[in-house]
């Protein structure tokens, strides 16, 4: 086992792995930014190290200095967290150059994934459900009329460096498609520096279900079963939940098989989570891999009982798997509420400081913070403070916890996206589980019971 992980994040997630690794036995040291210094990541590492100044790019993206400060301070692993460097095969290929452990998949498989279309057509072949769409890249506006005309419309522009809806351009018609096409591809290269798209059928208002995954070094993979995380607002999701209000236990057992098939027939080692579309039809299309940890994963650990970061930990240092598919149970619901430093209505920042913090626990309640009474929000950072996850015997009592919990939590001297929370947790659609990615579009259309239209306020 690792005798020292270095944790390459910060917040939230920075402290639930420092949580792993105490109850492991293994030594954490925290880095962090000129902003972090009193955060509390760093007050419950072993060891810290700042690494730069406030700025992301210059601290936390820094592969040289999360290197450097892991040589330092003899650090045999890495953990990426979500986010930052995460996703970066490159930080994984270093890491291997200097012996220190990647706590994530290969670097091969983490740039297959992040390569959307050529992940489209090995999930293919390895017989998951796909949209119908072009085979590879598309070259050409000519290329992308005939694949569109072949599929009909609407269609979908997607940037194969993409992901979270960046360099993406849905087209209704032959003739929006020239403009569409340029458009995707511009952002695509301005974004990544890959200007590079392909082109899938358009689904209207899916759910976004994704299953999570673990795999160790033995060819040993189970799947946790899913998350249905279909409240978004511009690609930022809002509540997670599992199981899906969606599926049965047949097909989440004949969606977990598929994806237990895929994985392995790219060999993937660690945590990942495989995301669909469903449609209003039922039926599942993969949309792309995620080689990380998750902002949600908790919900899965409430509902299976198996703490992922602990097993990422494990089978990260050669161990194997601590369970069998066989041994997964699923039991009752969980429902993830992200807490955002934001105003509820019009979604702006707001960082400053935090006089009063406090969120009542409680049965089937689980709160992951790096808030705390008198702390500062930083205006350089991810405004997600807070994540409150309530666990119940169904999907009722999971959102009657987290409405008690909500309705108890006070947060003075910044504003927080709570208000919006309670109102979604009472929406009739929300409360019948009836979920799509128009959910939040809708929900900020409708009059309020104050009278107002969220969006135009
Ligand atoms: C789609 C889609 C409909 N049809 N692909 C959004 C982010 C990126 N991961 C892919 N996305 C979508 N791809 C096809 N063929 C709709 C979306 C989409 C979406 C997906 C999941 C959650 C929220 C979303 C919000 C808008 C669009």
């Amino acid at each position: 086992m690792f005798k020292k992980i270095l944790i390459a994040n910060r917040g939230e997630v920075a402290l639930r792995i420092i949580f792993a690794c105490r109850e492991l036995g293994i030594k954490t040291v925290a880095v962090y930014s000129e902003a972090d210094e009193n955060s509390l990541h760093v007050r419950y590492a072993d060891e810290d190290i700042c690494i730069g100044p406030a700025r992301s790019a210059d601290s936390y993206l820094n592969v040289p200095a999360v290197i450097s400060a892991a040589e330092v301070t003899g650090a045999d692993a890495i953990h990426p967290g979500y986010g930052f460097l995460a996703e970066s095969a490159y930080l994984a290929e270093v890491c291997e150059a200097c012996h220190i452990k990647f706590i994530g998949p290969d670097p091969q498989v983490i740039r297959l994934m992040g390569d959307k279309a050529r992940a489209r057509r090995v999930m293919k072949k390895a017989g998951v459900p796909i949209l119908p769409g072009s085979e590879g890249l598309i070259e050409s506006e000519e290329k992308a009329l005939k694949v569109a005309k072949d599929i009909g419309y609407p269609i979908i522009i997607k940037a194969t460096a993409g992901g979270g809806g960046r360099g993406m351009r849905v087209v209704r018609s032959a003739g929006e498609l020239p403009q569409a096409y340029k458009t995707a591809q511009r952002e695509a290269e301005a974004a990544f520096s890959v200007g590079d798209v392909y082109v899938e059928k358009y689904v209207e208002s899916p759910r976004h279900i994704e299953f999570q995954v673990l795999g160790d070094h033995y060819g040993n993979l189970v799947h946790l079963g899913e998350r249905e995380c279909s409240i978004q607002r511009r690609h930022q999701k809002l509540v997670e939940e599992s199981p899906s209000p969606a599926l049965s236990e047949k097909i989440r057992r004949r969606m977990g098989g598929i994806v237990v098939d895929a994985a392995k027939a790219v060999q993937y080692r660690n945590a990942g989570t495989f995301e669909f579309l469903m449609d209003p039809d039922g039926r599942f299309y993969f949309m792309e891999a995620n080689t990380r940890l998750q902002v949600e994963h908790p919900v899965t650990e409430m509902v299976t009982g198996i703490d992922i970061v602990k097993e990422q930990i494990r089978v990260a240092a050669g161990e194997r798997l601590s369970f069998k598919q066989s041994e997964v149970v699923f039991t009752g619901h969980s429902i993830e509420c992200r807490v955002n430093a934001e105003d509820p209505d019009t979604f702006v920042p707001s960082p400053g400081l935090i006089h009063v913090f406090s969120v009542l626990s409680g049965p089937g309640v689980r709160v992951e913070t790096l808030a705390h009474s008198e702390c500062t929000i930083s205006p350089y950072y991810d405004s997600m403070i807070a994540k409150i996850i309530t666990h119940g015997r169904d999907r009722s009592e999971a959102i009657a916890r987290m409405r008690r919990t909500l309705e108890m939590s006070v947060v003075e001297g910044i504003k927080t996206n709570i208000p919006m929370h309670l109102r979604i947790l009472v929406d009739p659609d929300f409360v019948a589980g009836k979920l799509s990615t128009s959910f939040m579009e809708r929900f900020l259309a409708r009059p309020r019971p104050d009278g107002r239209l969220a969006e135009a306020v």
